[in-house]
């Protein structure tokens, strides 16, 4: 049986380019994948490498973990868990900083470019996180691991470690493989479409949130920067805005985009946009229901007490393998 893990950080609020480039991929996925034990979970631990408001972060915990339930993931088929229920994480997350080397931490982009916005106080855990996203999925020998492109360096370094160990201490880990979600499913920002959707950007206008309210959501569509020349067509080069709209309504219907610009051949921008603005509600909609009802209920915590469970079976017992193969302890 193979092994998928993926895992998401519990800041901010999620957007819709997080559901179409993670959260509908792993819905997909959890229904397609025969054979495949699936394993997600809030990377909390993840987090605190930058300052965290206690309040906040809880929040977001349940929050993000409730929005995926809502989403569509089936607790059923997927362990979904909290990073730091499950302590091995962090032990094996100092077992792979020895393994690696400083120089091949700092030269991780995202590293450089996350202390590049800080003036001061970097914590260390910003330079040693690779080790510890190594750890979260080495220790569940995952086969497969779902991530955006800009994850990809951490996953090579993941395969690095693996290798690494392995032919140090014999056969211990499996060797990841990175699935990516199409470079089609990149959701752009409603105001500067060359830029991704991001929730940490500074106008709400740009970015809408799985958690938006309908109305605002349809006016945020409605408003979304296009260009002048009034043709539906997929051009991202010269067309970004209605292209990245193409995106969208392709991503959350059955229609291809060529299907798109055939059906929209003598529209204009206004119906296209209007349309799009009820596709969006009616995708959001339920999640929204869904996600209210998890948050108020006692559901939440059974699904993640049972995801911490199974996770903990297979991270207990990989650890105990490691620290035996370093001579750690007293273990035989
Ligand atoms: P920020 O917006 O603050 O940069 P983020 O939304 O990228 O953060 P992550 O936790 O890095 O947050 O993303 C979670 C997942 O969502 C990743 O797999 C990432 O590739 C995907 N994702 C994020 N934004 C988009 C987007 N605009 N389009 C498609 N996928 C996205
Ligand atoms: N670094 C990832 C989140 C993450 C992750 C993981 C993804 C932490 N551990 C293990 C896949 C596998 C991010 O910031 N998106």
């Amino acid at each position: 049986m193979k092994r998928l893990l993926s895992g998401i950080q519990p800041t901010g609020k999620l957007t819709l380019g997080n559901y179409i480039g993670a959260l509908q991929q792993f819905v997909k996925l959890q229904d397609e994948l025969e054979d495949t034990e699936l394993f997600i979970f809030i990377a909390d631990l993840h987090a605190i490498t930058i300052p965290q408001n206690r309040q906040e972060l809880k929040k977001n915990i349940r929050s993000v973990a409730a929005l995926y339930v809502a989403c569509g993931l089936d607790p059923n088929k997927v362990n979904l868990f909290v990073q730091s229920e499950i302590p091995e994480h962090a032990q094996l997350g100092y077992v792979m900083e020895s393994t690696a080397y400083v120089g091949e931490m700092e030269r991780m982009t995202q590293y450089k470019d996350k202390k590049g916005k800080q003036a001061e106080g970097i914590r260390t855990s910003l330079l040693t996180y690779p080790a510890l996203m190594a750890a979260d999925i080495l220790l569940y020998d995952a086969d497969i691991v779902p991530i955006g492109d800009d994850q990809k360096q951490h996953l090579e370094l993941t395969r690095n470690l693996a290798v690494r160990f392995n032919n140090a201490y014999g056969q211990t880990f499996t060797v990841p493989e990175g699935y990516y979600t199409k470079t089609g499913a990149r959701i752009m920002s409603l105001t500067e479409p060359t830029k991704k959707m991001s929730k940490s950007a500074e106008n709400p206008k740009s970015y809408i949130l799985l958690l938006d309210d309908l109305a605002q959501v349809r006016n945020k569509i409605k408003s979304a920067v296009t260009d002048s020349d009034g043709l539906i067509k997929y051009d991202p080069k010269k067309k970004p805005g209605i292209s990245n709209l193409l995106t969208i309504y392709s991503a959350l219907t059955e229609y291809s985009i060529k299907q798109l610009e055939e059906m929209y051949e003598d529209k204009n921008y206004q119906v296209f946009k209007a349309d799009l603005a009820e596709i969006v509600a009616d995708a959001l909609r339920p999640i929204q229901s869904k996600y209210f009802e998890i948050m108020n209920g006692t559901e939440l915590d059974k699904i993640l007490d049972h995801g911490a469970e199974k996770a903990r079976v297979v991270a207990q017992r990989k650890l105990v393998k490691v620290y035996k193969k370093l001579g750690l302890g007293r273990i035989r």
